[in-house]
């Protein structure tokens, strides 16, 4: 009679796992079978009881293969159901590419700029960013009734101590400590009480080069500046030298290139100029030799400066200058 019994429950398994579409329907099954209370297999087990002993051992080892059975074929039926259900995964693709960090824009560019100067003989030299009105202004030449000392202009820690508003004090500090020749670059955070706009930013930095050594011209700094101008630039330019005024200069000369956008020939992103701005530079007036402790009479030096700023905007056509200091990835993720 449990034969029996055992015969026909593996028949309805068969046609209930021929029938299970989903997860749910093989634990259904498997309560069916296999529960505690009611399971089909419990029915035989329990009727094991009235059995006569031979066949009590052989029914229950029947039974517990029967078990044994279920299971198997209830987790095949599963691994088959999650198979079909479950995208082929092809191990050989590559996975998600990892996003690698990079360097801040600033930094790409002022690293090219060092090393251009760099490649033409000049060594790289910091100084503070808290400076002495000496260092920042008297020992450049700027009177002391100059705008550019103003509390307006100027951020003032304390009488006499500000932040640097350009780099050009570094340059003193290292005309004190060495002789001429003198050929050195510096680069550096600066600080003015300028508004914020698209192009002004009360932090900036700025690029700065001087070479002091005896028989230094004008040409000399026309030659090196051109030749940088032609290096930093991924465009062809042309350069242009206009008369500027600065304390610590002279003569002094502004320095614009030939607009990339229209090859100098006026249109809106250079204010129909032809050329923009990028830096100011100049003969090192003799007041700032005779300041360091230099003979005016016997070495002569050019000086010049930039915005880094400016120049990555020009570069990578950067039209608002507070992107540098946000930090969005979006802006700075497309510079490697
Ligand atoms: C500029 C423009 C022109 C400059 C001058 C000096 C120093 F210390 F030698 F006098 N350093 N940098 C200089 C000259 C900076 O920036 C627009």
């Amino acid at each position: 009679m449990p034969k029996e019994m055992i015969a026909k429950l593996e028949a309805e398994l068969a046609e209930g796992l021929a029938a299970a579409r989903t997860e749910a329907a093989l634990e259904e099954l498997r309560i069916r079978f296999l529960g505690r209370k009611s399971g089909r297999l419990n029915d035989i087990l329990r009727g094991l009881k009235d059995l006569p002993p031979e066949a009590r051992r052989e029914v229950g080892a029947a039974a517990n293969r029967l078990k044994a059975e279920i299971e198997n074929r209830l987790e095949e039926a599963r691994l088959r159901l999650n198979a079909a259900a479950a995208p082929e995964v092809d191990l050989t693709l590559p996975g998600p590419p990892v996003r690698v960090g990079h360097r801040h824009p600033l930094t790409l560019v002022g690293r090219e700029l060092v090393s251009i100067f760099e490649k033409m003989g000049f060594d790289y030299r910091e100084g503070p960013e808290v400076e002495t009105d000496y260092y920042n202004f008297d020992a450049l030449n700027t009177p002391s009734n100059h705008p550019a000392r103003d509390l307006h202009d100027t951020f003032y820690l304390a009488p006499g101590v500000l932040l640097r508003t350009h780099t050009s004090s570094v340059q003193i500090r290292v005309m004190e400590r060495e002789k001429p020749p003198v050929r050195i670059v510096t680069l550096g955070r600066c600080y003015r009480r300028d508004a914020q706009d698209a192009s002004h930013s009360p932090t900036f930095h700025q690029f700065e080069g001087l070479m002091v050594e005896k028989g230094t011209s004008f040409i000399h700094l026309r030659g090196v500046l051109n030749l940088f101008l032609e290096k930093v630039f991924p465009f062809p330019v042309k350069t242009r030298f206009t008369p500027a005024f600065f304390p610590f200069t002279e003569p002094s000369a502004e320095v614009g290139i030939s607009c990339p956008v229209c090859q100098a020939r006026g249109c809106p992103s250079c204010g129909h100029n032809g050329f923009l701005e990028v830096l100011g530079c100049g003969m090192v007036h003799p007041r700032v030799l005779k300041n360091v402790g230099y003979d005016p009479d016997k070495v002569t030096g050019f000086a010049f400066g930039m915005g880094v700023e400016r120049i990555a905007m020009i570069k990578y056509g950067i039209k608002d200058i507070r992107l540098f200091l946000e930090n969005d990835v979006r802006f700075l993720h497309q510079f490697s």
